[in-house]
């Protein structure tokens, strides 16, 4: 169910979100996150609804970052949260079965209280990343080993990624990886996001 390349959009990026998604979706990505720190929820909600019917024909995944009630009222094909955003379990039980739910993990030590219900873990950040000010300590790729190793479920590396990066995360035994910048902060982001589908399919 997770594939190789995550797109996360950025409302700061230079390019409109809904293009952002639209240029992952064609470029290939199997999901695009929704992360909005400040947009109204009510605005969010009519942006994932617009998402959903352009990627969905697309086969492509719209999950929502932060944000259970947007998730919930635009039908969105799931929720991501972090660590600090509430009781997966919780989110769970409102989303129902058939939706994918992610969780942030930074450390190894919180592998081991990943709830059931989460479908795949966002493992990070690799590398330090301006998109993200307050992130945690960055983990490297040992750390991502680290935590794939122990989670039972897939992994999904994040934090400073772009092309180069498949044929590490890849050995470090994640299941794909997720991207901003390296996506939203370049010329074409759908041949960026090609490039990252393919450079993963060799690595
Ligand atoms: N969570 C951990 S790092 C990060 C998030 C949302 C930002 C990743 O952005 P970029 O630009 O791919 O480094
Ligand atoms: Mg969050």
């Amino acid at each position: 169910m997770i594939g190789a390349v995550y797109v996360i959009t950025d409302p700061d990026a230079p390019y409109a979100v809904a293009d952002q998604a639209r240029a992952a979706a064609r470029g290939g990505a199997w999901a695009v996150q929704l992360r909005d720190k400040t947009a109204s929820d009510a605005d969010l909600v009519a942006l994932a609804r617009i998402l959903m019917a352009e990627l969905a024909p697309l086969g492509v995944k719209l999950i929502v970052n932060d944000r259970l009630e947007v998730a919930l009222a635009s039908g969105a094909d799931g929720l991501h949260i972090g660590q600090g955003d509430g009781d997966p379990g919780a989110a769970r039980a409102r989303l129902g079965a058939g939706k994918i739910l992610g969780l942030s993990v930074e450390t190894a030590e919180q592998c081991a209280a990943i709830p059931s219900g989460v479908d795949y873990i966002g493992a990070g950040p690799i590398r330090a990343t301006a998109t993200k000010p307050d992130h945690a300590a960055p983990i490297g790729f040992d750390g991502l080993a680290r935590i794939a190793a122990r989670s039972r479920v897939p992994a999904v590396a994040i934090g400073g990624l772009g092309l180069g990066d498949a044929q590490p995360v890849r050995r470090a035994g994640a299941a794909g990886l997720a991207v901003v910048s390296a996506v939203v902060r370049v010329p074409d982001p759908e041949v960026a996001t090609r490039a990252l589908v393919q450079e993963w399919r060799q690595a």
